[in-house]
């Protein structure tokens, strides 16, 4: 039997808001069979017993289009050590930052980095979320990447939740590769890429384009071997300086480029004649207390688009909460509510290349969110509230 939802305020997102008072949806098997004002039911609908949602908002399932939830440990000792006077060399030195949780992920049973990945998709999912993309990275080998990747595909068989799988293989250079970048992408990312895509593991192409990490032309020439393979690309691109990877990445059509601190006019440019999500991380912003700003003003007059997500990961951004990353990408970037909601949903969507989501609309998925607000400002206002009141995916409420 179909579900008929009335009086309830729906944030349709189809344009701006697309806010519609006394609002009515009529859920059919996993699909919305209808969205708009309550007098505009197809009479079909009219005999349904109605849920009265007094008013309460409605929006799209939330989509967090960045995350790397799959690794084991946690950097807290880290955080203590640096906020009582450590350098961050000497953590490193004492074997921390993102090595310690490579040595950490190696070690770790495929078994327990699910149990730890679930816990942290379960946070996701109880702020809203309905689609997650879940990144590999903290191996660093053939077999530790795909042990990662095997980890975040099987996450959407233990939960009510869709999960877009990324390769990141080229996310840091493992010390015996010290040096040699170009090998470890010959060697160790390509490899990584051939398999992952044989097995059906992946769904996009990621990496760390940074002097820290990857260069353009090594991250090129893995691109082009995800191209060849029909793997469409996404890259952490001017996170920490401008190397000009937005431009490379949008070359390929990419998705999406991320974190984007640093990106220069021809990186907008180029990413809004290629179309390509700009994916706006203030949490990682935040704890790394940067200073730079990415280029909103500029983006939004461009016409790119932005999304907005949690980056969650041990070291730059350990959050879990959309709503939060939300209130952040206001607060910190002077995003308005209605991009941060965008960002979150319609956006978010275009950055994974799904079309079927992002969007309350005869013939989407019956992905949404009825939070305890009136308003969709109210999502982004609030600090570390959860105001989510029920969570339905592919047509079925949460118990
Ligand atoms: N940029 C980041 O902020 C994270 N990865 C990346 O490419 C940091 C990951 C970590 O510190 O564990
Ligand atoms: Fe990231």
């Amino acid at each position: 039997m179909p579900i008929l939802l009335t009086n309830a305020t729906l944030a349709t997102m189809v344009q701006g808001y697309g806010l519609i008072e006394g609002g009515a949806l009529v859920i059919d098997g996993d699909q919305i069979a209808f969205a708009g004002p309550m007098d505009d039911l197809p009479a079909a609908f009219g005999g349904l017993a109605p849920q009265d949602l007094g008013g309460k908002l409605v929006t799209p399932g939330l989509i967090d289009c960045h995350t790397h939830i799959v690794f084991a440990g946690d950097r807290a000792a880290e955080f203590e050590l640096r906020l009582n006077g450590a350098s961050y060399e000497q953590v490193a030195r004492a074997g921390g930052g993102i090595l310690s949780t490579v040595r950490a992920t190696r070690a770790a049973s495929e078994a327990e980095l699910l149990a730890q990945a679930l816990t942290r998709a379960d946070q996701i999912i109880a702020g809203g979320a309905t689609v997650i993309e879940v990144k590999s990275g903290y191996g660093l080998t053939v077999a530790d990447e795909l042990k990662m990747l095997r980890v975040a595909r099987q996450i959407g068989q233990h939960r009510a939740v869709r999960v877009k799988v990324t390769h990141l293989a080229a996310h840091a250079i493992p010390p015996d590769y010290q040096g040699r970048a170009g090998a470890y992408i010959s060697e160790v990312a390509i490899p990584v890429l051939h398999q992952a895509a044989a097995l059906g593991l992946i769904d996009a192409v990621d990496a760390f384009c940074e002097g820290i990490a990857f260069s353009v032309a090594e991250v090129d020439r893995l691109f082009a071997q995800a191209c060849a393979l029909g793997l469409p690309v996404k890259l952490h691109a001017e996170q920490l300086s401008d190397l000009k990877g937005a431009v490379m990445a949008a070359g390929y059509g990419a998705l999406s480029a991320d974190h984007l601190e640093y990106l220069g006019v021809d990186g907008v440019a180029a990413m809004a004649a290629s179309g390509s999500v700009a994916v706006i991380l203030p949490g990682a912003f935040y704890t790394l207390r940067e200073t730079q700003m990415p280029p909103i003003a500029a983006l939004r007059q461009a016409g790119v688009a932005m999304a907005v997500a949690t980056d969650c990961n041990p070291g730059s951004s350990p959050m879990t909460s959309l709503t939060l990353a939300m209130n952040m990408a206001c607060t910190l970037f002077r995003m308005t509510p209605l991009e941060a909601l965008q960002g979150t949903t319609l956006h978010a969507a275009r950055a994974l290349g799904l079309a079927d989501c992002g969007v309350l609309a005869a013939g989407k998925r019956a992905d949404l969110c009825i939070w305890n607000a009136r308003h969709p400002a109210e999502l982004s206002y609030r600090i570390g509230a959860t105001p989510l009141h029920a969570r339905m995916f592919g047509g079925r409420f949460d118990a």
